[in-house]
């Protein structure tokens, strides 16, 4: 009986000193907001304003030398048909398709990591092929080393959160790009590592009004950022967005039943 007290009071001393909490980052328009064209972005200007047009992504991308480093999809940066300055962050992984109506013929289709040494060990490309009405086609070859963007020479804003916590990560807030109402971003890209797998690379838009639960890899970092079509351009960039990581409550639930099951 001595023991159980003793562990029931470890217990609570550990929950009392491990408050969970939630932690922050702002994502600021212009300083963490990344310029495409300026960095090396596959680009194209081809698009007709008000065409459909769909995405596919294929090939053999990878962010090391290492196994399991593959990349998944890639970045792509483009107007989309609500209007004509509104930006659209999406990640188009290999074997989905990606539809949209283009509102400007630009085009843009990246790779990224850490920073700018850190793609020196990059190999392989992938190729995004964009197909729309009527025979349109285009296939751009995005290099896992010429068209990788160095994300913390760039700008990006780099949150450290405790590795193997899982957060539950939602956006908020009003960032505008293009000095228009209309630019707004609909919400942030994230590169980050999941504590499974130390090696693979992980893009992400997480846009507002969704939720992801991530669970970073030992170092903890996670890249947010927004983009823009080039350096240049940000001038007329304002506003904000704020990141919300929230942690998650399993080790709480599981010491608790671990503590009742002493008295069954
Ligand atoms: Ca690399």
């Amino acid at each position: 009986m001595r023991k159980s007290f003793f562990v029931v009071g470890f217990v609570i001393l550990a929950l009392t000193s491990s408050a969970l909490g939630t932690e922050y980052q702002t994502v600021d328009a212009y300083k963490n907001c990344i310029g495409v064209r300026s960095l090396n972005a596959a680009y194209t200007s081809n698009l007709m304003p008000g065409d459909t047009y769909t995405v596919t992504v294929d090939g053999d991308a990878k962010a090391s030398m290492y196994m399991d480093s593959d990349y998944d999809g890639v970045f792509l940066y483009y107007y989309d048909g609500t209007a004509p300055v509104h930006p659209k962050m999406v990640v188009v992984n290999k074997g989905e398709e990606h539809t949209f109506v283009a509102s400007g013929s630009d085009f843009y289709a990246f790779l990224v990591d850490k920073s700018m040494k850190d793609t020196a060990d990059n190999s392989g490309s992938m190729t995004v092929t964009i197909t729309g009405e009527p025979g349109f086609r285009e296939e751009l070859t995005v290099n896992a080393l010429f068209n990788c963007i160095g994300l913390f020479e760039f700008g990006a804003a780099k949150k450290y959160l405790t590795g193997g916590n899982t957060y539950a990560t939602t956006v908020s807030g009003t960032a505008v790009t293009n000095g228009d109402p209309t630019g707004y971003f609909d919400g942030v890209c994230l590169f980050y590592r999941h504590i499974s797998r130390p090696y693979h690379p992980i893009l992400d838009v997480l846009e507002v009004g969704d939720e992801r639960l991530i669970t970073p890899h030992s170092t903890g970092w996670v890249f947010c950022f927004l983009l823009d079509e080039t350096v240049d351009a940000m001038g007329n960039n304002s506003g904000s967005m704020l990141l919300s990581f929230e942690e998650e409550t399993p080790v709480e639930e599981s010491s608790w039943g671990s503590v009742k099951a002493m008295y069954r």
